[in-house]
């Protein structure tokens, strides 16, 4: 009506999805309950110096004993979706046979958000690797592709039933770079070879659980969620930058292989036969939606002023401000870099249609103007991309709760909900409220 087109400035298609999300360690708290094994962020938080302020795991948002607390928040914020992610660790006993009391936990989760109408968008893999794995190799050891695909079938055949929407590994490159390039993030292994096979193992992975998926659940959703970025800068800086952050990774999934210029670029530390026949058809089986997490864009140069282990064989690459504003977090932000982004997806990767799996941003306190100014200059660039004709289907706010940032702690505050983590209060931010209104309106 012509009400609703002049209070809603910007309309969504019909049916777009409104979201939050979050990850299994990032809110759960509660590590050593219920048969959970050791991870390797429980290990790391456990490493002097390695998370900012030595935050660990526990208590977190505690999440694991309030979902129910927390579902009510996504009802009163109208969510149409919930992403969330399955702990590995809590799912598999150390002897590997099924930890039924673990996955108890997401049986529960779903059945609540269902019984509020909230769709759940269930992540196999984000980051929680059980230690046992990583004393084994982990993601530079081919095997540990086989047991991601075991325990997802563990994962599948319980929630089966229910779950529609599927996701199976969230960001592999920081599992592989940031876990054993750079070392900042868990395993903090510094091993170029090692890196380069994690790439590899982890789409494997991906791949195996497609196959395990479609298995399973033949009207399943499916696909996995990148963190893409827009490169900008010098020619060669952009090529290998780009390469190494969004084609490794999309390329031998929509079935080209990998790119030859970052084969080129990588190949001293490229382990000879990584690469096994039948591997890039595994990887390359076809997925239902593309999640793609956007935070930023790089602005890169040839020549970075202290090498960067983060990039492999390509280390001397710069990365400089923008001169944008920032986040908390000190990232730019660059909210048109996003409409780029998911034009350019689409044209170079028409396949299938997209879905923002994460967007957002760490700002302080309550009263979060930044916040609501953040997304809302981020939805008018999604909407701009649509209506440029990319097919996209939904946008998830990064992240319901304030939680644990990885080697950040949880200093970094991301969530539309406040948490006090002390008491676990949780307070509705003014983004949240604002939130509620545009999925209300969907748009505004
Ligand atoms: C996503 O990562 C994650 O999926 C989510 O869990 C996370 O909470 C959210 O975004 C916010 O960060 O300077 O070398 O330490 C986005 C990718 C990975 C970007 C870590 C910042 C720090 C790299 N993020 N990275 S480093």
């Amino acid at each position: 009506t012509e009400t609703q087109a002049t209070r809603a400035r910007l309309r969504f298609p019909a049916g777009f999805t409104w979201g939050s999300a979050t990850s299994a360690f990032q809110i759960e708290g509660s590590t050593t309950v219920d048969g959970r094994v050791e991870s390797i962020w429980d290990r790391f938080c456990a490493t002097p110096g390695a998370v900012v302020n030595g935050d660990t795991g526990d208590p977190g948002a505690d999440h694991y004993r309030l979902m129910d607390r927390d579902v009510a928040l996504m009802t009163e914020l109208g969510l149409d979706a919930y992403r969330f992610s399955v702990a590995w660790p809590r799912v598999l006993h150390a002897d590997g046979t099924v930890n039924s009391k673990g996955l108890g936990f997401y049986d529960r989760l779903v059945d609540r958000l269902l019984d509020n109408g909230i769709t759940p968008c269930l992540t196999l893999y984000h980051w929680d690797l059980p230690q046992a794995l990583e004393d084994q190799g982990g993601w530079a050891n081919r095997d540990t592709a086989f047991r991601f695909a075991d325990y997802a079938l563990a994962v599948l055949d319980r929630l089966g039933d229910r779950v529609v929407q599927w996701h199976t590994i969230n960001e592999p490159w920081c599992s592989a770079f940031l876990g054993y390039a750079s070392g900042r993030h868990a395993p903090g292994r510094q091993d170029r070879t090692a890196a380069l096979a994690a790439v590899h193992h982890l789409l494997l992975a991906h791949g195996l659980g497609m196959r395990a998926i479609r298995e399973r659940v033949p009207a399943a959703v499916a696909g996995l969620a990148l963190n893409l970025y827009p490169v900008a800068g010098d020619a060669d800086a952009v090529r290998r930058v780009d390469g190494l952050q969004n084609r490794i990774f999309m390329d031998p999934v929509f079935g080209r292989g990998y790119p030859n210029d970052v084969l080129a670029d990588v190949r001293r530390w490229w382990p000879d036969d990584l690469v096994r026949d039948g591997d890039l058809d595994t990887i390359a089986a076809p997925i239902d939606v593309l999640g793609i997490n956007y935070y930023r864009g790089y602005q890169v140069s040839d020549r970075g002023e202290t090498p960067d282990l983060t990039w492999v064989g390509s280390e001397h690459v710069g990365f400089h401000p923008t001169g944008a504003p920032v986040t908390d977090s000190g990232w730019d932000v660059q909210p048109d870099e996003l409409t780029d982004l998911l034009v350019q997806v689409q044209r170079d990767y028409p396949e299938v249609p997209l879905v923002i799996t994460e967007n957002g941003a760490a700002y302080p306190g309550v009263a979060d103007e930044d916040r609501v100014a953040f997304v809302e200059a981020h939805l008018r660039a999604a909407h701009a991309a649509i209506d440029q004709g990319v097919d996209l289907r939904g946008y998830f706010y990064w992240s319901l709760l304030d939680n644990f940032e990885w080697a950040e702690g949880y200093a970094k505050r991301f969530g539309l909900v406040h948490v006090d983590f002390a008491t676990q209060e949780r307070t509705l931010k003014q983004s949240a409220r604002w939130y509620a209104d545009v999925i209300r309106e969907n748009g505004f």
